[in-house]
């Protein structure tokens, strides 16, 4: 081996090691790439990860093993002259359709992913089961407005609450509207980011598998100004009878909602207001 090679090679092994042996831990507690996944569309969302990240991984250490090959093989010596080539044009045929080809594979492979979670046909809004959850996000905070148990908006026991509290094992369905600038809501446990968007409300949903039953973090994953790294937000997945009976409980406790919005704490809502709620 070329000297410079060994020595740089040397060099590297003590700062790389130093960063798996930092890396283990979070490893251990995440999985290897990606934190736990707790909802169905997490898991193909995964899948399809893994099989571009196999697809890609292959054709960085095939480019990056080739350019180190040829860098070596091809280096500066004494009396070396330089060929001159007008190209190849196989060569160029087939890196030209070999990436083409594995794009367009994972086209195909995203497809039907996407339409299931993305497309307003396949969306679990007119499921009765489905937990509907007004999300309005603000420079910096997350607010939450809940139906409240009649699960009918515009209602007596409509509630906000600034903390997402759902079900696991039902879908739930979120409309969200930004008051001011693009915000996201990220929640990487569900694989779920969704941006919000000005002048629209935008429509997503999830449903967390039972068995998740705990806190999360939501982040907001779109830089959206001076404190944007302090727009955190929270989730609780509940058991189904534990939601119904905290849905009472916060209902009972923060209902109703001035829908005057001459109230401060609901004050926010006056940018959504009644008039504006989709027909369901
Ligand atoms: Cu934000």
């Amino acid at each position: 081996m070329i000297p410079i090679l060994k020595t740089t090679l040397r060099r590297l092994v003590a700062p790389l090691a130093l960063v798996a042996t930092l890396a283990m831990p979070a490893f251990a507690e995440h999985g290897f790439l990606l934190p736990e996944s707790i909802s169905d569309n997490g898991d193909k969302i995964d899948q399809l990860f893994y099989v571009i990240l196999a697809v890609t991984g292959l054709v960085f250490l095939g480019t990056e093993g080739l350019l180190i090959y040829f860098i070596i093989k091809y280096r500066a010596r004494e009396g070396g002259k330089a060929h001159y080539t007008t190209g190849n044009h196989r060569a160029e045929l087939i890196w030209t359709i070999t990436p083409a080809a594995f794009l367009l594979l994972i086209a195909v492979l995203q497809f039907g992913i996407w339409q299931d979670i993305k497309f307003p046909s396949r969306m679990p809004t007119d499921d009765p089961d489905a937990v509907e959850v007004h999300v309005l996000a603000q420079q910096f905070a997350w607010k939450f407005r809940y139906a409240g148990p009649d699960r009918v908006f515009g209602t007596e026991d409509d509630y906000t609450y600034g903390k997402l509290v759902v079900p696991s094992g039902r879908p739930v369905v979120l409309q969200m509207r930004s008051v001011d600038v693009i915000h996201s809501l990220f929640v990487p446990e569900l694989r779920f980011k969704q941006d919000l968007v000005p002048g629209l409300t935008i429509t997503a949903w999830f449903q967390a598998r039972e068995g998740s039953e705990r806190d999360y973090e939501i982040a907001c994953a779109e830089l959206c100004g001076a404190s944007h790294y302090t727009m955190r937000g929270e989730m609780e997945i509940l058991a189904n009878e534990d939601w119904e009976a905290r849905d009472r409980e916060l209902s009972a406790a923060n209902a109703p909602i001035d829908y005057a919005l001459s109230d401060s704490s609901t004050e926010i809502f006056r940018f959504w207001p009644p008039s504006e709620f989709s027909a369901n």
